[in-house]
């Protein structure tokens, strides 16, 4: 037996034995590359990938961009976590993106990405991710790769089914994945059925920096675990997967595996719209946090919400309908054409495919089940439009390409299995290692997918890359779609566990990208524009210092008349208006971390000293030839000295700047005023 089947007996262990036959039998597995993959992955040096690729990082809380077709990790974008490579909610200016109805909430667990689009097509403009465990939805800018703004979801638990967008970028979404008491409140939990519910939310996305609540749905208390976006012939309509429509709470894996078939919840918003201006909804005391960036000051604002529109099925007739679905469906998609939604049930044999068309006809023809909740359950037979057969095992998502393929990843027998949207036969399978989850083709959740590569994200690395201990790098793989058979072209490593991504040819937005901050519009408060615009002040307990760094030079650079017991903070302006010329600020001793600052930004670090003496800082980044000259001290004299405030401010003449930083500049690249 090889290692690649010993490791299907280990994570198929409760699959059946044919399960195991089936995986065996398979032709092609062990085949990993194709003759010249290494050449169609090869970006040569100095040459720019094709696409960008914007991965998840899962249990790290961050974004990162990969450049595809090599692999290569381009950047990690701070969204939920504080960063000490960046200082991302350790400074001043970004600790209020952090805020929740919880307080400071440090972390997050991110999902699915989700590019803007327009007419269904990605654009560019934003990028969306969920936080899982606290809900929130954050914006990252894609000219500055930078997380704008972040809204919390109020009445949810656990943000999975999000953000996911609509096809004009008017609404992202959340659904709960747990349901709990709404609003929350001290309950058994074994009054489950009467007292917990789910919600979806609408969020309005179009604006930037006014991010809110447009109106949440209230739903049974089901767990919401997926959702996509009708487009082209069913715009208009948003598919969210639910399971445990059992309602268990207690030892889900058995309990909540019972019903042969659970729900996609159909939900017409444009008919809640009509029902909200009608005024149906509800107005509900909520507590929540709406946090943005100051596109000038670069200063981030925590806004305190109170209230959240709600709205009953029971009140809007047609705002959603449940179809059923085997078995304890996961992913839902829907295909270019927005005629079909697929289901991946991950305890089914089969992947079932609703027919949009055929749903509004049994709507129109009342073809229902019963209902719950006043929600009509429609008849599976009255929407299905085919059952792919065989498809492999414990399908989770399917993406498509622009030829009437779609692709579907499956868990158990750890493949991407390529099937036939209409006649619904299985044309190609191809191994991946191990366990893959959500996969990616480039705009293959769109109106226009671009086709080309499929990314595998796969759950379990096991034998892939160098051991490095218990835990290991998780395991993305690169596959070429053009031809009739897919190909493996190329494993890469991520960091975190990036459950799904997006990605979109890098000539449409890397023109877009910013090069520096214009410090003519940098509004923050404690900015310098000069060398000698720093300088310092006592506000009773607090000092505030202002200081410009340049290479490689900080101004002030030697600070007395601090004291134990005063909050020293220091707002650092970096002067420069130059593309790739950052500066660092450490200060010994600070519990916190170091700053980063961009080209023309400013940040502030609050530093607490406890001790007196001189303290060094330093510039972290590696700037010029004359980094390491780069630092300053800070004297702290005991509580109630008389060491009068003083701050060095820059005697330099510009010409000396100049000569200082030509030497500084001496045999590395400048950019000029590109
Ligand atoms: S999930 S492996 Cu968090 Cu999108 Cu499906
Ligand atoms: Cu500035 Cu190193």
């Amino acid at each position: 037996m090889n290692r690649r089947h010993r490791f299907i007996l280990g994570i198929g262990g409760a699959v059946l034995a044919g399960t195991l036959a089936f995986a065996c039998s398979r032709p092609g597995a062990g085949n990993l590359t194709a003759g010249d993959a290494a050449s169609r992955v090869y970006v040569a040096p100095g040459s720019h990938d094709e696409y960008y690729a914007f991965l998840s990082g899962g249990f790290n809380g961050q974004m990162l961009v990969y450049g595809l077709p090599s692999g290569r990790l381009l950047k990690m974008i701070s969204v939920f976590s504080q960063n000490p490579e960046n200082g991302w909610g350790y400074n001043e200016e970004t600790k209020p993106m952090l805020e929740t109805s919880h307080g400071f909430v440090p972390w997050d667990d991110t999902h699915h990405p989700a590019l803007s689009q327009t007419d269904g097509i990605p654009d560019g403009r934003w990028l969306f991710i969920n936080g899982n465990n606290t809900p929130r939805i954050a914006r990252i800018d894609l000219t500055t790769y930078e997380t704008t703004e972040i809204l919390e979801i109020p009445n949810a638990a656990g943000g999975h089914a999000s953000p996911f967008t609509t096809p004009s970028s008017k609404y992202v979404v959340s659904a709960t994945r747990f349901s709990v008491p709404i609003p929350n409140a001290d309950v058994p939990i074994e009054s489950y059925k009467q007292n917990f519910r789910g919600t979806l939310s609408f969020v309005t996305a179009d604006k930037p920096g006014e991010m809110d609540i447009a109106f949440q749905i209230m739903m049974p208390g089901y767990n919401y675990d997926l959702g996509r976006a009708g487009k082209a012939v069913s715009d208009g309509w948003f598919f969210f997967s639910t399971y445990n429509s059992e309602q268990a709470y207690t030892k889900l894996e058995v309990n909540a595996s019972q019903n042969d078939k659970d729900f996609v919840a159909a939900v017409n918003y444009v008919r809640a719209e009509e029902c909200i201006a009608a005024g149906e909804a509800e107005a509900v005391p909520a507590n929540y946090r709406h946090n943005v960036v100051d596109p000038h000051s670069r200063v981030a604002v925590s806004h305190q919400r109170t209230s959240v529109r709600v709205l009953d099925p029971e009140d809007c007739e047609g705002v959603v309908y449940l179809m059923p679905t085997p078995k304890s469906p996961h992913g839902v998609d829907v295909d270019p054409t927005g005629e079909y939604i697929v289901a991946g049930g991950k305890l089914a044999t089969v992947i079932p495919v609703h027919s949009f068309s055929r749903m509004l006809k049994a709507i129109e023809d009342r073809q229902f089940d019963g209902d719950i909740d006043d929600i009509p359950i429609l008849k599976y037979e009255a929407t299905i439009a085919g059952e792919v057969q065989n498809p492999g095992l414990g399908p989770l998502h399917t993406e498509f390409d622009a030829n009437g393929n779609a692709y579907t990843s499956m868990f158990i027998s750890s493949e991407i299995v390529k099937w036939k949207l209409g006649s619904w036969e299985v044309l190609d399978r191809i191994p991946v290692y191990y366990s893959v989850g959500h996969l990616m083709i480039p705009g293959g959740d769109s109106r226009k997918p671009w086709g080309q590569y499929l990314v595998a994200m796969n759950k379990i690395t096991k034998d892939r890359y160098l051991p490095t201990g218990p835990e290991l790098a998780h395991a993305a793989q690169l596959i070429d779609i053009s031809g009739n058979k897919m190909t493996m072209l190329l494993d890469f490593p991520t960091l975190g566990e990036p459950h799904y991504a997006q990605a979109i040819p890098a000539s449409l937005i890397k023109e877009n990208s910013l090069r520096f901050h214009r410090l003519s519009d940098n509004t923050h408060p404690e900015a310098v524009r000069t060398l000698q615009g720093g300088g310092i002040r006592r506000e009773g307990k607090r000092v505030h210092i202002r200081m410009a760094a340049i290479r490689s030079h900080f101004a002030p650079d030697n600070i007395e008349g601090a004291q134990v017991g005063d909050t020293v903070l220091f707002h650092v302006t970096n002067v420069e208006q130059d593309w790739d010329i950052l500066h660092g600020f450490a200060v010994m001793g600070a519990n916190n971390s170091e700053l980063i600052l961009g080209p023309g930004e400013t940040r502030t670090i609050k530093w607490v000293p406890r001790t007196p003496g001189v303290f060094p800082f330093y510039c972290t980044d590696f700037c010029s030839a004359l980094h390491q000259e780069m630092q300053g001290y800070i004297r702290v004299s005991p509580a109630g000295s008389n060491v009068t405030l003083k701050a060095n401010l820059s005697e330099r003449s510009a010409s000396q700047v100049e000569r200082a930083r030509n030497v500084a500049n001496a045999g590395s690249l400048t950019t000029g005023g590109r």
